[in-house]
């Protein structure tokens, strides 16, 4: 029929490349949504008493860099980190001296959840001493670049398809 005559197939074509440039541009906003995760840096002083940490289940984004300050609030404790094998013990503080932290710095690379549990034996509920690190793989549906990628796709392909149908409808194949 007239529908890939003249200006309708023109009209396809820009709508083909418009949808390949958002496409390209997708591919590059997506690595620097990532990439900006990485230079997050999230920061918990985890306060440790018999027999619990507070913040139990602090959460993260893959990528971040991670400061947990162990502070030990009535007798010594320790972190040991499931998965990263990571562990800090600290005394309590005592006033006028310095210390009572334990410090752990790592890059939370690997997505999950992750236990962490008491390094040092506190006292008999010591075996349920435990908290749990939640290191979250970011979603793409959350940050800006892409949402609005995804929008701009929508709104010059649809926009560019209606074009064509409408003037499909109204005999717009039969270009002077
Ligand atoms: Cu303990």
């Amino acid at each position: 029929m007239q529908f890939l005559t003249g200006r309708t197939s023109w009209l396809a074509l820009v709508a083909v490349a418009s949808l390949s440039v958002l496409a390209v541009a997708l591919g590059t906003f997506l690595p620097v949504a990532f990439a900006s995760g990485q230079a997050e840096t999230r920061e918990f002083i985890v306060e440790a008493s018999k027999f619990s940490y507070s913040p139990e289940r602090p959460r993260v984004n893959l990528g971040a860099t991670v400061i947990l300050r162990l502070r030990p609030q009535d007798v010594s404790h320790g972190l040991y980190l499931d998965g990263y094998g990571l562990e800090t013990t600290a005394a309590p503080a005592v006033p006028g001296v310095p210390g009572g932290e334990g410090v752990l710095k790592f890059v939370a690379d690997r997505p999950g959840k992750f236990r962490f549990r008491c390094a040092v034996t506190c006292g008999p509920l010591h075996p349920f001493m435990i908290g749990e690190l939640n290191v979250e793989s970011g979603t793409p549906y959350t940050n800006a670049p892409f949402l609005a990628t995804v929008a701009a796709t929508i709104l010059v392909g649809g926009g560019t398809l209606a074009y064509v149908w409408g003037r499909k409808g109204t005999g717009g194949g039969s270009a002077s």
